[in-house]
């Protein structure tokens, strides 16, 4: 079938809304008529070419929401009419990383899906006759797309599907870091760099546990009226520090000698080894969200770790998807979750390259394209 997508052609040149043809779905596979998807900043990170995994020409996006229209054989848990929000760390519930219950990593198709196919190691896309790569199993810059029915979660059908698709990647990345990575407990101090689309999920992850202290840190000065709706306590601006200020310093003071737990949400290495060693020493957790480019490495004093703090990391917030993501869906529809206020620009598909703009500008949290 023809569908409409936003192409990645080459690395650093923007998307260009094109008619692709799609095959349908095959063994265990569904199509999906994608209604909605976040832009986020990790397409960005991919589309400027500085991702080690990112394949052109591609159709990304992996933060969407939509309805399936047909199931190829053997699939089970799902028929059409039901409403769905694909999921790039997808829960087979039966490979070595899902039976573990140490990880939400599910390893069943990650190598095809690096590699942008499908899990058979063909691609369903194609654009003037050749191959077209999938994106981190999703490719949800197309109004429909295939994906293999272990990375579909199945929500309520009175969703909004213009408010959930943020449940596919940013709310459950920084909730989830909160929740099941990190497992925050109240009364913690929490100190978060980065307070875009992920870093304020993470404020309100915190708050709702029950964190005491929240303090958001961000070289845009627009971020700290946003992080304080979501539960903020205090705000700091790096460059208000002048050129030589000391952020760790500052912040180790601002919290009493160290935060308990520090979440990384830019993908900054720099940001990193500052998140880590303001955390208190003896306990102090820093967790990295953010990716960072290609061939960049962290750093820091074994010390720091001799010394009691410990660096983790979180993809999809530790979110075992076709499980919690349901459930994140509900308690947004119960009021427990505010996805509204963040998103902040309604985009049409042929709008997407502004809303890439607006996100390297400062000037959007979620903008999100509806079809
Ligand atoms: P975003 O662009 O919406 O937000 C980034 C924020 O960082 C902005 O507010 C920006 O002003 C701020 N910032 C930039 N440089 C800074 C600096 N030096 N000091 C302080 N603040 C700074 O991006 P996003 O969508 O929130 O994504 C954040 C990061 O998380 C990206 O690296 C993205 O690829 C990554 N990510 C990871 C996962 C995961 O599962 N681990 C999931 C989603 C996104
Ligand atoms: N492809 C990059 C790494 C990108 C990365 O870390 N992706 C996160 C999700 S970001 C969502 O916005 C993730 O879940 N990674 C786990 C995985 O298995 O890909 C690189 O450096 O190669
Ligand atoms: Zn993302």
């Amino acid at each position: 079938m023809d569908v409409m997508a936003a192409l990645a052609l080459e690395a650093g040149q923007p998307l260009v809304v094109e008619t692709v043809q799609l095959e349908g779905p095959q063994a265990g596979e569904v199509l999906v008529e994608i209604k909605a998807t976040g832009l986020c900043h990790t397409d960005k990170f991919t589309l400027s070419g500085a991702d080690p995994e990112g394949l052109f020409p591609a159709i990304l996006g992996h933060e969407g929401a939509g309805i399936v229209r047909e199931v190829g054989p053997g699939v089970t848990s799902l028929k059409p009419g039901d409403h769905v929000i694909p999921l790039y760390t997808p829960e087979c519930r039966e490979c070595k990383s899902c039976l573990s219950r140490k990880t939400n990593l599910c390893t069943s198709i990650r190598s095809t899906q690096g590699k942008g196919l499908m899990p058979d190691g063909t691609s369903r896309f194609s654009y003037k006759g050749q191959m077209v790569h999938h994106y981190m199993g999703c490719s949800t810059f197309a109004n429909y797309t295939v994906l293999p029915e272990i990375a579909l979660a199945k929500i309520r059908d009175d969703a909004p599907f213009d408010k959930v698709c943020y449940i596919g990647c940013g709310v459950t990345t920084g909730i989830g870091a909160v929740m099941f990575t990190a497992k925050v407990e109240p009364d913690s101090t929490v100190v978060v760099f980065g307070l875009g689309g992920i870093g304020l999920n993470v404020i309100q992850g915190a708050k709702m546990v029950g964190a005491r202290q929240i303090i958001g840190v961000d070289l845009n000065p627009a971020r700290e009226a946003m992080g304080r709706k979501f539960g903020m306590t205090d705000f700091v601006n790096p460059s208000d520090l002048g050129p030589n200020g000391d952020l760790v310093g500052h912040l180790v003071e601002l919290t009493g000698g160290g935060a308990d737990y520090t979440f990384e949400c830019v993908g900054n290495v720099k940001l990193m080894r500052q998140a880590l060693e303001c955390a208190h020493r003896g306990w102090g957790v820093s967790c990295v969200i953010g990716v960072a480019g290609a061939g960049q490495e962290i750093s820091t004093r074994p010390f720091q770790l001799v010394t009691g703090r410990r660096w983790i990391g979180s993809a999809f917030g530790g979110a075992r998807g076709r499980t919690d993501v349901p459930k994140i869906v509900d308690m947004y529809m119960e009021g427990r979750i505010n996805i509204d206020d963040l998103i902040t620009q309604h985009l049409r598909l042929d709008q997407i390259n502004e809303g890439f703009d607006m996100m390297a500008r400062g000037e959007s949290i979620r903008s999100v394209v509806e079809f």
